[in-house]
Formats: structure tokens, sequence, C-alpha cells
């Protein structure tokens, strides 16, 4: 199934409807029926068409939530053009990366945004590309598409260092939105509040698409604001919202009263991307009256596993595997293990992944692997560790990778040590993710260097280089790094991180 077969019951079935609500530049708020965003989009295409895009060719978007994106997601959709998601917090040195390596003909972002794009990359600024579609026929452009048709590369870096572009079909946006759509009993009668990035797949996803496959009513805004959130419940009411732990624990500061009140409305409220601590979990259900379902998702494979909506919602586990999706838990020699012992988890089904983007080698490391016990071909290794209770509950326990969640952004230690190993007075640098009651985890770098190292200077420096979330909480100098026999650093033996004025 294409995604624009997935679309058309709601595009074509419902145009009456109104299908989303969003902020007005000037102020207030606007909103498009399914029929306006199907002629919008139509226009879009006809206008990247015009512009040289067709099937296959990538066009990528780097902006904040706003209707542009949905246009653009959908105009991409209806011409098979691959968009490359690029998250809007991102400076040069990042997006470079994902544009020298797609290849997009050109990235939709701001006028603000584009003097953080590299000398050369051709950017087109989003008001000025709407405008020009505005004048464009509204006719549907003919394009063949299928469950195969490539519909984004989503920039992610797996189990490994180097940032590489996960291409996800058409098939598996589907196939994972028709999956989420029955497992939380998501109807055209929802009201779903939008405030995760639309860069990302938890946004994009799980919001976008199950949104379009239902036909239910979106509202979206520019991003989750702690300060603004319970207004934004209270006017809105919605009955769906999918968030990452950080806006639950932001939520847990909103009075009692009017907590009760949201989640009165409420119907469903689902956390994913990073683990949900066990007492957010039960200080949110205290608060509002709701069990939070945790569920998990990677890039890569899209969702894998949730928490019933009818049954017993686990705290501290993400439930049994979506459906159609298989999980296995393989120990160490490639042999499945048994109940409650741990393991790498491996997926097969219509949410992974076609691959890497122009990366046989890691492609087939990951999809294609062969363990002690044999070939694992079609199954795609996950690098997260955990185990399966004898009722079909998954507990994740950590990942192979050192990987850092912070807020739901990930966050590669390797990139961070990288750049501080190019600036002058570092000798060594390793960098790890400390625990962070707001955000999950922050970054820490450890340094040996120069004793006149600036660190003031350095931070400054990062700030330039780095998305705001990359950018160390704390510098901690040592006189060396603890390494293996072969020199790897050996993380877990750096000392303790100890907060400035925290008690040690
Ligand atoms: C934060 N900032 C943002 C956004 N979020 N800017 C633009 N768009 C955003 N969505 C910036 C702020 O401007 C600020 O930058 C800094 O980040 C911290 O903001 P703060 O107000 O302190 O935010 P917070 O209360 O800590 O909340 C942060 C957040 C954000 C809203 C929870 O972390 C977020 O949107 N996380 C979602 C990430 C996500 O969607 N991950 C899914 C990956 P400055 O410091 O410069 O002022 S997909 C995935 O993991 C798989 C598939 C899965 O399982 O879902
Ligand atoms: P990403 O590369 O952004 O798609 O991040 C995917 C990773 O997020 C997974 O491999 C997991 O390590 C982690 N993740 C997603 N959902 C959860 C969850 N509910 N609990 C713990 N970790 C999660």
């Amino acid at each position: 199934m294409s995604l624009l077969e997935l679309y058309d019951p709601s595009l074509m079935g419902r145009r009456e409807r109104v299908a989303i609500e969003y902020d007005r530049p000037g102020g207030g708020t606007a909103s498009l029926t399914f029929g306006e965003l199907d002629a919008r989009s139509n226009r879009l295409a006809q206008l990247l068409k015009s512009r040289g895009l067709s099937r296959g060719d990538r066009l990528g978007f780097c902006l904040v939530n706003r209707i542009e994106v949905i246009d653009l997601w959908i105009a991409c959709v209806k011409l098979g053009v691959i968009v490359v998601p690029i998250n809007a917090l991102y400076k040069e040195r990042e997006i470079r990366h994902i544009t020298s390596d797609a290849e997009p003909l050109a990235v939709v972002t701001t006028a603000a945004q584009m003097p953080a794009f590299p000398t050369g990359a051709a950017c087109w600024d989003v008001d000025t590309l709407c405008a020009e579609a505005a004048a464009m026929p509204a006719d549907r452009p003919s394009v063949e598409l299928d469950a195969s048709t490539p519909a984004a590369l989503v920039y992610t870096s797996g189990t490994t260092g180097a940032s590489k572009g996960a291409v996800l079909t058409h098939g598996n946006f589907a196939a994972n939105a028709l999956a989420v759509a029955s497992c939380w009993n998501i109807t055209s009668d929802d009201r779903y509040l939008a405030a995760l990035p639309l860069f990302h797949v938890h946004g994009l996803g799980n919001g976008v698409q199950t949104w379009l496959a239902v036909g239910c009513h979106m509202r979206l805004v520019a991003r989750f604001e702690s300060a603004t959130a319970a207004d934004l419940f209270e006017s809105y009411r919605p009955t769906l919202f999918f968030g990452v732990p950080t806006m639950y624990v932001r939520l847990l500061d909103v009075p009692d009263d009017r907590a009760r009140a949201i989640g009165k409305n409420a119907r469903l409220f689902v956390s994913g991307s990073a683990p949900l601590p066990a007492q957010v979990h039960e200080a949110f259900r205290a608060k509002y009256g709701h069990m939070i379902l945790e569920r998990y998702g990677m890039t890569e494979t899209l969702m894998n596993a949730s928490n019933p909506y009818d049954g017993e919602r686990r705290p501290g586990t993400v439930g049994p595997p979506m459906p159609h999706v298989s999980i296995r838990i393989l120990g160490e020699d490639g042999r499945d293990v048994a109940d409650d012992e741990t393991g790498e988890l491996w997926v097969r089904g219509p949410n992974v992944c076609a691959g890497y983007w122009r990366r046989p080698d890691a492609t087939a490391a990951a999809l294609h692997a062969t363990t002690p016990a044999g070939s694992m071909d079609g199954w795609f290794r996950t690098g997260d560790i955990g185990k399966r209770s004898a009722d079909g509950y998954i507990t994740l326990e950590g990942r192979r990778s050192d990987l850092i969640i912070s807020g739901g952004f990930n966050i590669y230690p390797r990139e961070i040590e990288e750049l501080l190993l190019e600036q002058p007075g570092v000798r060594e640098a390793a960098v790890v993710g400390v625990p962070d009651r707001l955000r999950g985890e922050v970054p820490i770098a450890y340094l040996v260097a120069e004793p006149s190292l600036d660190e003031t200077a350095l931070l400054a420096h990062l700030r330039t280089q780095l998305a705001s979330f990359k950018i160390p909480r704390g510098i901690v100098r040592v006189d060396s790094l603890p390494r293996t026999a072969l020199g790897k650093v050996q993380k877990h033996l750096l000392p303790p991180f100890i907060q400035a004025g925290a008690a040690p």
C-alpha cells in the first residue's frame, strides 16, 4: 500500500471535515479541511515538479512545526519524492553531514535559518515557496507509487557512530500507522495534540501518518512549551497526546485541579523515545488519573512494541510486540534466550526500513547479519538490550552503543568527542550521559587537557557548532582516560560526575 492509498479515505473521503488547526503567524489560529489539505499539497507538488523534483529525488526540510511541513510532506508523498527531515536545532556542522550524504535538490527552511547552512547548499525559503504554490493548478500529479517507494530518509546513528539515513518506505509508514491506530483504538473521533517535532519519526511517523490514516482532528503547535502546555490542553481538550518522558515530567508541574480536569477530557497519553521512569508513571496517574501507555520504537523500525490499550500497562516495560512485528531476543551465542533472560533485541516486520542510504556495509550489518547460531537475514539488529517476561512483556535494560538520549533527542558521544579533539589544548576526550531528572540523561565531557584550557571559551565555541541539547552540561578534567590494552576508552571506569554544589 502506498501512503496516498492510506490517506485518501481522509483526503478524498472526508473533504469537508476540519483536519487541522494551527497557529497563524500573526496570532490566533487557522484551520483547514482535508479537502483543502489535498488541494494545497497538489499545488505545492505541481510547483516542486516544475522546479525539477521527481520520483526518487530528495527534498530536505529544516523547520519547526508549522502547516507548511504538512503541505510539503503530502506533496512529496504524491510525487514519490524522498523527504529528508533535518532537526531545526542543528548547526552548520550537523546539517553539512546530512546534505552532503542525502544530496537533496534543496532544503526548505526559513530565511532566519539559512545562515546555518553550508555554503553552496540549495535552500528554498518556505514562505516564498508556499506563496508561489498558491498560484499553481490544484490537479493531483500522476505518479506510480507502491509500498516499496521510499518516502523519507531519516538520519540516525543506529548502533555505531556516524549518522546514516534510514530509508523508510511508504509501506513502512503505512503499516506502522495502521498498527498504531488499531493498537491504541485511534478513530476519526479523536482530537490529537501534536507537539512533538515533525523532523523526528515519533511526531512524523506516529503522529502525522496516523492522523491522516484515521482522519481525526489535529492541533499542530510549533513545539512543546512547558510554561503554556496546560493552557493548550485546556483550550484544545485533546483526547490523544504523544510525548517523550521530559514532556510528562514537565506536565507534573501543573496544579492538581487543572491536571485532573485535563485528564477528564483525555482518552490516551502515550510515551516513548526514551525510558519513562516508574515514579513519573505513578505521579502522572495520581495527578491526571491516567496510566501513560509506554511503547518502544526506533527511527529504522518505527514502532516495535507497545503496552496494551486494554489490559495491563506495566510500568518499566514497553509491552508485547506491535501487530505484525516479531521480536527475538538473542544471547551472545546467537540463540534465543529464555524468558526473563537478557539479550539483544532483533526485529522483523513491515515496519523495518529498507536499509541505510548508500551504505551497503551498514545495511548488511543491521539487516543481513549472521550470528554464531546462523543467519538472521531480514531481522533488524536494534542494539537494544532487554528481556521478555513469561507473559510477553518486554523490558528494555540498556543499549549496546553509548548513545545518550536527552529529552528524547539522540546524542552520539563520538560526534562531540571528535569536535572536542579538534580544539586547541584538548588532548583526549570522552563524553558520557549522566542521569537527569528532567531530560533523562545529559552529556558530560571528561577531558585530558592543557592546564591553560579556557572551559568557558570552549563551551561557547561548542554552542556555535552543535545543537543546544548536545552541549556538555559539565566538564571534568582528568589526568588520563582509563583505556583497555587495545586503547579503547573504558567509560564505565571514569570517575563519577559530581554536580557543582551537590553533596559528594
Ligand atoms: C526543544 N527545543 C526545541 C524543541 N524542543 N526547539 C525547536 N523545536 C523543538 N521541538 C529547544 C529550545 O528552544 C531550547 O533551546 C532547548 O531545546 C531546551 O528547551 P526547553 O524549553 O528547556 O525544553 P524542555 O522543557 O527541556 O523540553 C524539551 C522537549 C524537547 C520539548 C521535550 O526535548 C523535544 O521536543 N523532544 C522530543 C524529541 C523527539 O521527538 N524525539 C523522537 C525521536 P536553547 O537551549 O537553544 O534555548 S524518534 C525516536 O526516538 C523513536 C522512533 C521513538 O521511539 O519514538
Ligand atoms: P532513535 O534512533 O531516535 O529512533 O532512537 C531509538 C532508541 O530510543 C531505541 O533504540 C531505544 O534505545 C530508545 N527508546 C525508544 N523508546 C523507548 C522506550 N519506551 N524506553 C526506552 N528506550 C526507548
